[in-house]
């Protein structure tokens, strides 16, 4: 089987919400050396369209659980042959979901992303408090605090992180890169975000330019 037909298959597994075949979609290519960052690109394309089609009133909020729980799966599979070169001296990154907003899919394909460029990663998780950011930051010396957003609601609260940075004097210490679904550079530039990106392999080339900068 070709690449791209493997590549499709996990794709179309995850759209038809078939979790046996995603699965196996995934240890297909996985077995036959696709690069995992392919196959992680394949299951967030194919969980962006079912937001689409969500969106659209095509699919209904328990598809999306369904979905959301196969790729969850299958991203950890993934995860276990990334090669991970975590540590390298690429920089360190504390990262997490926003206070309030539940959603880490993205967020945790950024952070592998991340860790497979060379960035020591800190993972908070989901809904993690402004001030734990800037807590975390500070104990670990990190260089950079990466939030995500998916939601309108919590989307404020990145300007809250940004404002406690400043209060705290730390501008110059910490950069802030946002990320996430409703944020784009318009809003980043806004709240006063050091950068933004729009996936997770364009935010691994922000914070590399963010570090080195
Ligand atoms: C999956 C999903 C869920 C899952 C989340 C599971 C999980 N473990 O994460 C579940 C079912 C739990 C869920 C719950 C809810 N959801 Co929901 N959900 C989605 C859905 C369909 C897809 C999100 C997703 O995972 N996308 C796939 C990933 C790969 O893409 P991504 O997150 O955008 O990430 C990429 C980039 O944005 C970027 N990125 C992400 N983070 C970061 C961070 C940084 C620093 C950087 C640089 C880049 C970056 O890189 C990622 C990879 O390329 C979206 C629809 C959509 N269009 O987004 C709604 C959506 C986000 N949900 C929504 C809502 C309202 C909810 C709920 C309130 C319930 C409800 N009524 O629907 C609850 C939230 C409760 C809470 N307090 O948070 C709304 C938000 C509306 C808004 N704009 O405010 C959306 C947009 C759906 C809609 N149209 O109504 N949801």
């Amino acid at each position: 089987m070709s690449e791209d037909t493997l590549l499709q298959n996990v794709y179309d597994s995850l759209l038809g919400l078939n979790e046996a075949k995603t699965i196996e979609a995934t240890k297909e290519c996985i077995a036959s050396g696709v690069e995992p960052e392919k196959v992680m690109k394949g299951l967030a394309d194919a969980m962006i369209k079912i937001g689409d089609e969500f969106n659209a009133r095509k699919l209904f909020l328990p598809h999306v659980v369904i979905a959301a729980g196969i790729m969850d799966k299958a991203n950890k599979l993934v995860l276990e042959v990334l090669d991970v070169t975590e540590g390298a001296g690429a920089g360190k990154i504390v990262i997490g979901t926003i206070e309030g907003d539940i959603h880490e899919l993205g967020k945790s394909i950024v952070a592998a992303m991340l860790k497979t460029a060379g960035f020591e990663v800190i993972d908070l998780g989901k809904d993690v408090q402004v001030k734990k950011y800037l807590e975390t930051a500070v104990a670990e010396d990190a260089d950079i605090i990466a939030c995500s957003s998916l939601m309108s609601s919590t989307m404020p609260y990145l300007k809250d992180v940004v404002d406690l940075r400043n209060d705290m004097g730390h501008q110059d210490r910490f950069k802030v890169m946002v990320g996430g679904g409703p944020v784009n550079q318009t809003y980043a530039d806004q709240v006063g975000a050091d950068a933004y990106a729009e996936d997770a392999m364009e935010a691994v080339k922000v914070a590399q330019k963010l570090v080195s900068a």
